[in-house]
C-alpha cells in the first residue's frame, strides 16, 4: 500500500490535501487519535494540509450515480461542512442549482488568493461513485483533491464522518510551539566559539530551533562592536582572548543557519549593564550617597538624550550583524535604588510627570528602545518585567516569562495572552539549576498550555526556552549540564502533548537518545544506572 501522503482507514483509503492531518508518527508507531472508532487498517504520513472554508467544497464526481439532488448527500455536505468549520460564520458555498446541473463533473476551485498556504491552484472534489459490490468503500484524500468512493450513499455518509474527524483545528487541539530555544549566557563566563558550535550541533540533534544568545550582561561584554570597540576592549574579561569578533559571530550564525537554528541576540538593558559602563562613559546612572556621587553606577541612565542615541547606534549595528528579525531587549530586574538616589534622574521624573513611580521611568525607557527596534524593522522580545510594569507596549512585542512557580507563570500566561500579546515561556526550564536525581522529569511534564484562557489565547504561546544562566557554567561543564536534560524540554516543545504524556515511557527512549548523543561525541550525562553500547571515548 502506498504510504507517503496517504492515510487509509479500514477499507477506506484516505490521503488528502486541504485538511490538517492529525497523525504524526511514522508508520508502525502511531495512533489515530483523531478517528473513532479506530479503523481496521490505516496508513499515515506526517503531512498536514490547511483547509480554507472559503475554498473548500463537496461535489459529486462525474461518474457518480448520485448527483446533485441526492437529498441524503446534499444534506450531509451541508452538515459536515459546518462540523468541519464550526467557527466559520459564512455559509456553505452554494452555487445556483440550475447552473450546477450543467456540470458533468463538479470540481470546485480553490482560489489562490487569500490564505492558501499551498500557493498552487487547487481543486477539491468529493467523488461519490456508483454503488457497486465490486468496489470497496474508499476515502482518499490527496494533494489538491479528496475523493470518496462508496458503494452506497450510506457508506459515503460514513466516509464523510471519517473525513470530518481527520480534520482538526490547530487552534483547539494542538499546541503551536514554534520556538524551541536555548539561552546561553556568555557574559558570566566566556564560552569559546568551539563550545558554542558544539552546542548548536547538539541543539540540532534535539530539534531546537533558536539559539538565544545572552551575549552581554553585568560581568562582561564580550561582543566586539564595530561602532563601539571600547565596549569589549574595556568591558570583556580579556580584550583579545575573551571576545566574540565579528567573524566569530558570523561563524556562529552560519553554523546555526545550516542546522536550521536562528540566532536571537540579547542586549539586555537598562539593568544588567555594569560591564557596558567601562567602555561607554555617561551611559550608566551615577549612584549618589546623600548629595555626592558614591562612585558606583546603576542601570543605564534613562534621563539623558545621549543614552538613546547610543542605544540606537548600537542596536542598528546589532540588527545588521544578526539577520534574525527578532532582537531581545531584556528589560528585566531593574534595581531602582540608584535611579532614586540620583538628583538628575529625580528631576527628569518630575519633568516627565512620573512622580516617584520608577516603573514609569523604566516603561519610558523600554518604550523608547522598543521603538528603536521597530524603526530598524525588527520585532522586540522583552522579559516579563516590562509587561508587569507597563502593559501598553507594541502588540507585536513578544513577552518572555522567566519567573515564578507554575501557578504564577500560568497566571502570567493568562494575563499576557488575554492582552493579545505573544508569549515565550522559560520559567519551567532553568537547566542551570541542578539537583540530585532525575530533574529532567520536571522539564518533561510541563504543560505550557495548561492555563486559563481561550483557544485564541493558547495560540499566542509561541514557544519555550531552556535557559542556561552562566554563574556556574563554562565550557568545562556546559555540555553535560545541558544534555540530555534539555532534550526533555525539547520533546515537550516539539511533540504532541497527548502522545508524550507519560514520563515513564519517555525514560527508556531518552536513555537511548542520550547514548546516541554520546555516540556522536556529545558528553551528555547519564540519566540513571545503565550503560551505552558505545561509551564515551
Ligand atoms: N540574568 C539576567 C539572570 C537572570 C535574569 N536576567 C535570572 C535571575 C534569576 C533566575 C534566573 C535568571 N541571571 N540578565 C532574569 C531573566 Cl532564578
Amino acid at each position: 500500500m502506498e504510504t507517503t501522503g496517504l492515510v487509509s482507514f479500514g477499507r477506506y483509503t484516505c490521503s488528502h490535501l486541504y485538511f490538517l492531518l492529525l497523525i504524526v508518527l511514522p508508520l508502525g508507531q502511531h495512533t489515530v487519535e483523531g478517528v473513532w472508532p479506530l479503523p481496521q487498517i490505516f496508513t499515515s504520513s506526517i503531512e498536514r494540509y490547511p483547509l480554507n472554508p472559503q475554498a473548500f467544497y463537496f461535489g459529486y464526481g462525474r461518474q457518480s450515480a448520485a448527483q446533485f439532488g441526492c437529498s441524503v448527500l446534499d444534506a450531509a455536505f451541508i452538515r459536515y461542512y459546518s462540523l468541519i468549520f464550526p467557527d466559520y460564520t459564512g455559509n456553505y458555498p452554494h452555487e445556483d442549482s440550475s447552473e450546477k446541473c450543467k456540470y458533468q463533473h463538479i470540481y470546485l476551485r480553490h482560489s489562490t488568493t487569500g490564505k492558501s498556504h499551498i500557493g498552487k491552484k487547487q481543486s477539491v472534489g468529493f467523488d461519490v461513485l456508483s454503488p457497486s459490490l465490486l468496489f470497496p468503500d474508499n476515502l482518499s484524500v490527496s494533494a489538491g483533491k479528496a475523493s470518496l468512493n462508496a458503494e452506497t450513499v450510506w457508506g459515503a455518509v460514513r466516509g464523510l464522518e471519517t473525513f470530518s474527524q481527520l480534520v482538526y483545528d490547530l487552534l483547539n487541539t494542538h499546541s503551536h510551539h514554534i520556538i524551541k530555544g536555548i539561552l546561553l549566557d556568555t557574559s558570566r563566563h566566556f564560552i569559546p566559539v568551539h563550545a558554542i558550535l558544539k552546542t548548536l550541533d547538539a541543539m540540532a540533534y534535539s530539534k531546537f530551533n533558536v539559539f538565544h544568545w545572552h551575549i552581554v550582561d553585568d560581568p562582561s561584554f564580550p561582543y566586539q562592536s564595530q561602532t563601539f570597540p571600547d565596549l569589549s576592549r574595556k568591558g570583556a574579561f580579556h580584550p583579545m582572548t575573551h571576545i566574540y569578533t565579528q567573524s566569530d559571530v558570523r561563524r556562529v550564525i552560519s553554523h546555526a543557519r545550516l542546522r536550521g537554528i536562528r540566532v536571537l541576540p540579547e542586549f539586555d538593558s537598562p539593568g544588567h549593564t555594569k560591564s557596558w559602563g567601562k567602555g561607554q562613559s555617561d551611559l550608566l546612572t551615577p549612584c549618589y550617597s546623600g548629595s555626592t556621587p558614591s562612585g558606583a553606577f546603576g542601570p543605564v541612565n534613562p534621563a539623558l538624550p545621549s543614552t538613546y542615541q547610543f542605544m540606537a547606534t548600537l542596536l542598528k549595528e546589532v540588527s545588521s550583524v544578526f539577520p534574525d528579525s527578532y532582537i531581545h531587549l531584556g528589560g528585566d530586574e531593574v534595581n531602582f535604588s540608584c535611579w532614586k538616589s540620583n538628583p538628575d534622574v529625580r528631576a527628569f521624573m518630575q519633568k516627565m510627570g512620573f512622580g516617584v513611580d520608577f516603573t514609569k521611568l523604566e516603561a519610558f525607557y523600554m518604550e523608547n528602545i522598543v521603538n528603536i527596534t521597530t524603526f530598524l524593522n525588527k520585532t522586540a522580545i522583552v522579559w516579563q518585567d516590562v509587561f508587569d510594569y507597563h502593559e501598553l507596549i507594541p502588540k507585536d512585542t513578544v513577552l518572555h516569562i522567566w519567573k515564578g512557580s507554575p501557578a504564577n507563570y500560568r497566571k502570567e500566561l493568562s494575563r499576557m495572552t488575554k492582552a493579545g500579546m505573544r508569549v515565550l515561556l522559560a520559567a519551567p526550564w532553568y537547566i542551570n539549576h541542578i539537583s540530585y536525581g532525575q530533574d529532567w522529569r520536571n522539564y518533561y511534564t510541563v504543560q505550557p498550555l495548561n492555563f486559563s484562557g481561550t483557544a485564541e489565547q493558547k495560540k499566542l504561546v509561541i514557544g519555550g526556552e531552556v535557559c542556561m544562566w552562566g554563574e556556574y557554567v563554562d565550557a568545562t561543564n556546559l555540555t553535560p549540564r545541558l544534555w540530555p536534560r534539555a532534550s526533555a524540554a525539547a520533546e515537550r516543545l516539539w511533540s504532541d502533548e497527548k502522545q508524550t504524556s507519560s514520563v515513564d515511557k519517555a525514560f527508556p527512549r531518552l536513555q537511548d537518545f542520550r547514548c546516541k548523543l554520546v555516540r556522536r561525541g556529545i558528553r551528555a550525562e547519564p540519566l540513571y544506572v545503565g550503560h551505552c553500547k558505545h561509551e564515551y571515548q
